[in-house]
Order: C-alpha cells, then sequence, then structure tokens
C-alpha cells in the first residue's frame, strides 16, 4: 500500500506539531509505522491522502457510533453553522440537550456541557470533593480519564503511598490524594476505605475498561462499588465518556443497571464536535456555579453548532433502539468469530469484547484488569495492526486501545475483516 503522501505529511507535521499530531495516540508510535494522514470519511469507510480505503474500527474513538457523515447529523451541523458559530450566550438548544440526555439517562438529573471528556471528568470530580467536603478520590488502574492533573497518576498500589504522578509537569501535590485501585477487585478498593475511609470523596471508574483493552467488569464489581459509596458516604462516579449511548441509550450504567451519583460523557454526545459532558442527582449538581460554590466555565461550552450534531445523533438512537439491538448482536457474531480465527491460529489470544466494544490481546492470559493486560505482546499487536492496516482495515494504532463497530459496518465489510485476520494468521 502506497503512502507517500502520509510519509511527506507526517514529515512537515513533526516540525510544527509535537509529534506530528494533535492527541498521541494518533502518531503509530506503539505500533512503530507512519500514521495515516486522513482525508475523508464515510459511513464505515476513510480514505487516507493516497486515495487507500480503510473499513474503519476507530469511529474517531467512539464518537460515530451511527458511522461517519450521518444525514441527520451533517444537516443539522450545516443549519446551524448558517445561524452563526457561537456566541458565548444562553440558547434554546443548549436546554434542548439537557432535556434530551436527562431523559435519556434516569440518573441525571441535571447536565452541564463542556468541550471534552478531560474537562467533564475534571469538572466531576471537583463537584464529587466540593459537594462531600473531601479530598481523596480513588481511581483505577488501567483506567484513563483525560490528562487533567489529578487523574494522570502513575498505575500502583496506592493504599500504601500518595498518588505519583504519570507526567512530567504534574506537582506531587496534584496527585497526593489520588489513590489507585485494581479493577475488578473489591478487596483492593475496601482496603483504601480501611485506610482512608470517610476521606475518599469519590470512585471514579471506567464502567467498562476500555483504555487497557476492552475489560468488563466482572459480575458484581459495579454493584460493589456502589455499595461501599453508600457506606462511607463517598460518591461513584462513571465515566462513560466512551460506554456513555454505546451500549445501550441509558448506557453502561443501564446496561449493568448499577446507578451511578456523577456521570461524564464524551464522544458519542457530540456525534464527532467537541462535546464533553457531566450531570447527575439534582442537590449534587446545583453545587456548580452560578448556582453553587463549584467553579466551572467554558467559552464554548454548549456551542450551539456542536449541540445541533449532538441532538440530531442522541435523538436519533433514542427514538431507534433497536439500533443497539442489531449492533449489539452483530458486534457479538463478529468477535465470536473472530475469537475463532485466533483459536484456529493456535496463539492462545484473547478477545474481550462486550456490545460494540471489543478487543484482542496478544497474551494466552485472560485478561480481567490492568496487570494482566500488561502480559499482552505489544510487538506481536503492532505485527497483526500493520498487517491489517496495509490491507485496508483501520485497527487501534495500541494494544491498549479499543475496537469501535458502527451501526454503519456492512456484513460485507465485517466478513472482509474477518478474512483479512485470517490471511494475517495464516501468513504470519
Ligand atoms: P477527551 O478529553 O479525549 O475527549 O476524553 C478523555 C477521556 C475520558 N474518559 C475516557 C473513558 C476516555 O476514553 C477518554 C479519551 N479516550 C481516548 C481513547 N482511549 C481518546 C483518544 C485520544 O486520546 O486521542
Amino acid at each position: 500500500m502506497a503512502i507517500t503522501k502520509s510519509e511527506a505529511l507526517f514529515k512537515e507535521a513533526v516540525q510544527y506539531i509535537p509529534g506530528g499530531v494533535n492527541s498521541p495516540v494518533r502518531a503509530f508510535g506503539s505500533i512503530g509505522s507512519t500514521p495515516r494522514f486522513i482525508k475523508k470519511a464515510d459511513k464505515a469507510l476513510m480514505w487516507d491522502e493516497d486515495d487507500n480505503e480503510y473499513i474503519d474500527y476507530i469511529g474517531s474513538w467512539g464518537p460515530m457510533i451511527l458511522g461517519h457523515n450521518h444525514p441527520l447529523v451533517l444537516d443539522a451541523v450545516l443549519e446551524y453553522a448558517k445561524r452563526g458559530l457561537s456566541y458565548g450566550a444562553a440558547t434554546s438548544i443548549e436546554v434542548d440537550m439537557a432535556k434530551l440526555v436527562c431523559s435519556m439517562v434516569p440518573s441525571i438529573d441535571m447536565v452541564r456541557m463542556v468541550n471534552s471528556g478531560t474537562e467533564a471528568v475534571m469538572s466531576a470530580v471537583r463537584v464529587a470533593r466540593g459537594f462531600t467536603r473531601r479530598d481523596k478520590i480513588i481511581k483505577f488502574n488501567g483506567c484513563y480519564h483525560g490528562h487533567s492533573d489529578a487523574l494522570l497518576v502513575k498505575a500502583g498500589s496506592g493504599v500504601m503511598t500518595a498518588g505519583v504522578p504519570d507526567s512530567l509537569g504534574v506537582p506531587a501535590g496534584c496527585t497526593a490524594d489520588t489513590v489507585t485501585a485494581d479493577y475488578n477487585s473489591l478487596e483492593s478498593v475496601q482496603d483504601c476505605f480501611d485506610r482512608y475511609g470517610e476521606q475518599i470523596a469519590a470512585i471514579i471508574v471506567e464502567p467498562v475498561g476500555a483504555n487497557m483493552g476492552t475489560v468488563p467488569p466482572k459480575p458484581g464489581f459495579l454493584q460493589g462499588l456502589r455499595d461501599i459509596c453508600d457506606k462511607y458516604g463517598s460518591l461513584l462516579i462513571f465515566d462513560e465518556v466512551i460506554t456513555g449511548f454505546r451500549m445501550q441509550a441509558d448506557g453502561a450504567q443501564g446496561y449493568f443497571g448499577v446507578t451511578p451519583d456523577l456521570t461524564t460523557f464524551g464522544k458519542i454526545i457530540g456525534a464527532g464536535m467537541p462535546v464533553g459532558a457531566y450531570g447527575g442527582r439534582r442537590e449534587i449538581m446545583e453545587m456548580v456555579s452560578p448556582v453553587g460554590a463549584v467553579y466551572q466555565a467554558g467559552t464554548l461550552s454548549g456551542n450551539p453548532v456542536a449541540m445541533a450534531a449532538g441532538i440530531a445523533q442522541l435523538t436519533y438512537l433514542k427514538e431507534h433502539p433497536d439500533v443497539y439491538t442489531k449492533l449489539n448482536e452483530t458486534a457479538d457474531s463478529f468477535f465470536a468469530e473472530l475469537q475463532k480465527i485466533v483459536d484456529e491460529s493456535g496463539r492462545g489470544y484473547q478477545v474481550n469484547h462486550i456490545c460494540s466494544l471489543g478487543s484482542m490481546f496478544c497474551t494466552t492470559q485472560e485478561v480481567y484488569d490492568y496487570e494482566t493486560a500488561k502480559t499482552s505482546d505489544t510487538k506481536a499487536y503492532a505485527d497483526y495492526c500493520n498487517y491489517m492496516q496495509n490491507h485496508g482495515i483501520y485497527l487501534a494504532p495500541a494494544q491498549f486501545e479499543a475496537m469501535f463497530i458502527s451501526a454503519a459496518h456492512t456484513q460485507e465489510q465485517l466478513s472482509q475483516t474477518l478474512e483479512t485476520a485470517r490471511s494475517y494468521f495464516k501468513n504470519n
């Protein structure tokens, strides 16, 4: 596959943008190849600057659950863009979006729009600390919640030590109140409460781990977090930036039947436009400025064009629940077939999936947390991923990410993907 234009663009990009990209994973560093510079996308397909066509399993890292360029979304954006891009003033479309989110997610009485998942999480953590008047938060090793300082903490057993920054530029004080536990281990969570108990403002969790690869919660794990938060008066924050509106209309909390106190959203809520949101019970959300004492603000928060895109996509999902039924059934059979192909290869690799989210781990170990995810052979994944990319299948260019299937993927495209995977294992 010729990628000369991407290669030339990447050479130029690295001179002006750190690493040549505006988000690190896009640089293909984990798989050691040149990132494809994409020039357009439609439904489940993308084309790079060299006119190579790819079946897309990123979907912009989650937003494109209906596929790229859905006519309802495109029409809404064009319609609103004509009215002016941003006013910095209250608008009726923001009320429409807030009412729509509250109607789709029963645990949410009030919601605040922001511009990214990072901003949603940063704000939700601040609200939880403000509401409880406590400082400590628990996060899980292998879960990613955006790049706000308090959450850029090294994986490890936080119980014995204060959280250690996982990035230069994050002062120790910013992570000192962040405690880390192990995903799917209620025991490690209990250890944190044994040590910090009533100092803990909140637990923040990805209800399905998707940033260590796809790691579903074990039965009882999420309910266990709910119970321990109730016991100690801490808040439970579900980071549904990926799972929100993906698994079903009311997200992972609806799918698993566990109710958080606060929820963060991103990705699907904006349909590809920069939108994040956080919401929850009225008594908590009324802590947020200007009505409450927890400050949070944003110039482009609730941007009308972005709201129009998100509302078009969420409304379609709300009014067509059969989209989830069909998408989840399609994904179930796709990942089952992928596991079969992997089993036939004799490599013993693991395929984790839940609904339309999934990952193939290059390890023979069952993957249920960060430690087991890290047993994956990332070079083997790179080899597989590069083969698939060079054969027109655009997978996450990193082992510890997820695959996203959309409602726009056709049976033919899914079969082509599986055949390409089969040929990889046969020839390598
Ligand atoms: P953003 O700030 O990137 O919109 O959202 C941060 C975030 C928060 N919470 C969860 C569960 C997330 O997965 C993310 C961001 N996800 C990554 C994909 N692993 C975005 C891709 C990227 O960083 O370029």
